[in-house]
């Protein structure tokens, strides 16, 4: 890539440089995942989180023409205060730097970023994945596709119960990313423990996952690595009231008319409304879990 389109701040270049552990963070839940303020509180928080578990956190977004990989205090208000950002995955991340416009990072375009960069490890909150009634609309994520391809670990609270699990996993399979759950059997629904499906595969130690993802390197294998930490128990809502909220939001969508792009953040604004701002608690409080396990698997992987 070239030298002039990413823009490591000089924290994250300096642990990269001396092969300290460095954790990327995406920006689309800060941009379009999460209402002001309580956007850049957990933004925020996100990066604490990462400190405290001993890494460098990478805060990346599009701005000034370039990728950032690690954003100052000014420029993450300013992403979180900003309206009007693209939404960025791997079709026009660089449309946004081109522009010049002010972009936040899905899971897809993070993962590129990240790489780039010589970063190993991704937290997000849950990824993107098949659609439901995508044999019709063909709504598949590109995150999907580029777990496919791009060797990156992405930490993630399994992927968005609004989706069909059971084709996101198959998807998954068939493109050979190796869907882990942490101490769990089962893989997470994001705001519940267990989706009810079980998990491919099954880690309990950051060591034992460093091995792994060493192993898969070694053998040249390439692709990410979906690691799936189920939401802490105390914030977690139960998948039978999710269902309720994830029907009532699929069918106002339906009625609406919202196609693309729109619908990942109208689905999640949805049930922010129909839960009364408890899945707020519940997103928050994944994603820092996320962070905090990526920093774990950062650690033990730099000691590889
Ligand atoms: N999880 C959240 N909020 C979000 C997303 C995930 O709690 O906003 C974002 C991620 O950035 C993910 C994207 O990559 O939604 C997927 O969008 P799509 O389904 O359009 O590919
Ligand atoms: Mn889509």
């Amino acid at each position: 890539m070239h030298a002039d389109l990413i823009e490591p701040t000089e924290e994250v270049a300096a642990a990269l440089a001396e092969g300290r552990p460095v954790v990327a963070l995406e920006s689309t839940i800060i941009a379009h995942g999460l209402p002001w303020p309580a956007n850049l509180e957990a933004a925020r928080e996100l990066e604490a989180t990462v400190r405290a578990g001993g890494a460098v956190p990478a805060t990346v977004a599009v701005m000034g023409g370039r990728l950032r990989v690690g954003l100052d205090p000014a420029s993450l208000e300013q992403l979180a205060r900003s309206r009007d950002v693209l939404k960025l995955s791997r079709a026009d991340l660089a449309f946004a730097i081109a522009t010049g416009r002010i972009g936040a990072t899905t899971v897809a375009a993070t993962m590129i970023a990240a790489q780039r960069a010589g970063i190993r490890v991704f937290a997000t909150g849950g990824i993107g994945g098949v659609h439901r009634g995508a044999e019709t609309s063909f709504d598949v994520s590109a995150d999907l596709e580029e777990l496919a391809r791009t060797e990156v670990v992405v930490v993630s609270a399994g992927a968005k119960a609004i989706l069909d699990l059971p084709k996101t996993l198959e998807v998954l399979e068939t493109r050979g990313v190796p869907v882990v759950g942490w101490r769990t059997d089962d893989f997470p629904a994001f705001w519940s423990r267990t989706s009810g499906l079980p998990c491919p595969l099954r880690i309990d130690t950051a060591e034992d996952f460093a091995r792994f993802a060493a192993s898969r390197r070694a053998l040249g294998i390439g692709g990410g690595i979906l690691l799936a930490n189920p939401v802490p128990a105390a914030h977690e809502i139960a998948r039978a009231e999710m269902e309720r909220h994830i029907a009532c939001a699929l069918a106002d969508a339906e009625s609406a008319g919202i196609r693309a792009k729109a619908v990942t953040p109208y689905l999640l604004g949805r049930i922010l409304e129909l839960t009364e701002g408890r899945s707020l608690a519940t997103n928050r409080a994944l994603v820092l879990a996320n962070a905090g396990l990526a920093a774990e698997i950062a650690v033990a992987l730099s000691r590889t």
